[in-house]
């Protein structure tokens, strides 16, 4: 087994990840800037290196500071976490070309992935679904791609290649409208991500976000856990996820999970991994794969009782998967509430001293946070300050203990949005389940 691994990362994951290396008798090393001092897995970790001031350009995306933090400390690994540098190929090569292992998927993977159009390519080659588009990058020849949207039909929606998670889009509802859409998103792209190559897809306008969860090791070996319902959020920021998704019978899941981990073979992939599709009229659209471990991970854990991140470690230590297909099952439903130091009503971030904290509890609850009393929230990252988990038998069990763990939850000293998941767990729609990525924002617009 791995010796010790090196947490790149801040706040509730950081803590997570810490926890699973716990438990596996690993030695952990904490990188932190000078404002995350106090992290609580700073603490608890057996050594700690603060690798730069609080900009996380110059601490948590500094790749030089945190290799010679690895090198100092005789870490074996490097466990990215999200967000900061965990889907950078560039990092995870300069990683292994320090002759540390990288905790995710090689190199060459997160970089095709990066890449939408090449990731659409081998995910279509590999028999995943995919929107109806353009298949490759649009060329510079307007009869051309005037006659594709004709074929695709609009409303039709132009992508960079570069982007992602909402980054570098555009909607075009005309003819009139397409060739401009296409120059402005090709600028935008160039100048966002050094990369002006774009694609064309039919725009679905009223589709749920549903992704699946796959783990794949270094032996050919590769599994889903099922799917998670992602569609509640506002501005790309995800407000609550649940597993399973509403209305998704087993022939389905097994179908598109089985369609996943097929790709995972055919490609090579290992570690953790998600596939994103959109869903509508009963059928699933392949739109992005995402090669990290993910916030919303804890509500897939809470119905398979598979811990994904031990899974990560184990396969990083070049072990073959514990499960097969067979072995996973997938009980009851699960619910994430993220819980962000932020207005309530203006959603503007609210850093600042907690003053008190009272953590919910009872059966079915899991507390993913990395905050206590007299804590600073610090104002230079992400707002994300825990996530509230409630596990029950069935979907109404789930809610109901969420309901009761956001009444009991204390959260003083800073503005949290605690008091609009109470207003959603209460919701009538979202009670009955299957609403789609637009209900948040309009019932948001209706207030
Ligand atoms: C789409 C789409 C509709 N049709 N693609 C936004 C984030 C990025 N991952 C892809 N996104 C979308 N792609 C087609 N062909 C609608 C969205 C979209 C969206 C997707 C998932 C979750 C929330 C969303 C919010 C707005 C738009």
């Amino acid at each position: 087994m791995i010796d010790k691994i090196l947490i790149a990362n801040r706040g509730e994951i950081a803590l997570r990840i810490l926890r699973a290396c716990r438990e596996l008798g690993i030695k952990t090393v904490a990188v932190h800037s000078d404002a995350d001092r106090d992290l609580k897995h700073v603490r608890l970790a057996d050594e700690s290196v603060c690798i730069g001031p609080a900009p996380s350009t110059e601490s948590y995306l500094n790749v030089p500071a945190v290799i010679s933090a690895a090198e100092v400390t005789d870490t074996v690994a490097i466990h990215p976490g999200y967000g900061f540098l965990s889907e950078n190929a560039d990092f995870a090569e300069r990683v292994m070309e320090s002759g540390f292992i990288f905790i995710g998927p090689r190199p060459e993977t997160i970089r095709m992935m990066g890449d939408k159009v090449a990731a659409i390519r081998a995910m279509k080659a590999s028999g995943v679904p995919c929107v109806p588009g353009s298949d490759g990058p649009l060329g510079d020849d307007p009869e051309e791609n005037i006659r594709l949207a004709r074929e695709i039909g609009y409303p039709i929606i132009i992508k960079a290649a570069g982007g992602g998670g909402g980054r570098g889009m555009r909607v075009v509802h005309t003819e009139a409208a397409l060739l401009n859409a296409i120059t402005l998103t090709r600028a935008e792209a160039g100048a966002a991500f050094n990369n002006d190559m774009v694609y064309m897809e039919k725009f679905l306008e009223n589709p749920r976000h549903i992704e699946i969860q796959v783990l794949a090791d270094e032996h050919g070996n590769a599994i889903h856990l099922g799917e998670r319902d992602c569609s509640m959020q506002r501005r790309h920021q995800k407000v609550i996820e649940e597993a399973p998704a509403p209305g998704i019978d087993e022939e389905t899941r097994r179908f598109i999970g089985e369609r996943c981990a097929a790709a995972c073979r055919e490609i090579g992939y290992r570690s953790a991994g998600t596939f994103e599709f959109l869903y509508e009229n009963g059928e699933f659209y392949f739109i992005e794969m995402n090669t990290r471990v993910q916030v919303e991970h804890p509500v897939t854990e809470m119905i398979t009782n598979v811990d994904i991140v031990k899974e990560q470690i184990r396969i990083a230590a070049g072990e073959p998967l514990r499960y097969r297909q067979e072995d996973i099952r997938i009980i009851g439903h699960a619910m994430e509430c993220r819980i962000n130091a932020e207005d309530p009503e203006t959603f503007m971030p609210s850093p600042g001293t907690i003053t008190a904290y009272h953590a919910p509890g009872g059966p079915g609850i899991r507390v993913d946070t990395h905050i206590y009393n007299g804590y600073r929230v610090p104002p230079y990252y992400d707002s994300m300050i825990g996530k509230l988990i409630a596990y029950g038998e069935d979907r109404d069990t789930a809610m109901a203990r969420m309901r009761n763990a956001l009444n009991e939850v204390v959260v003083e000293g800073i503005k949290t949005n605690i008091p609009l998941h109470q207003d959603l767990v209460t919701d009538a729609a979202f009670k009955a389940g299957g609403t789609n990525i637009h209900y948040l924002e309009k019932k948001l617009e209706e207030r």
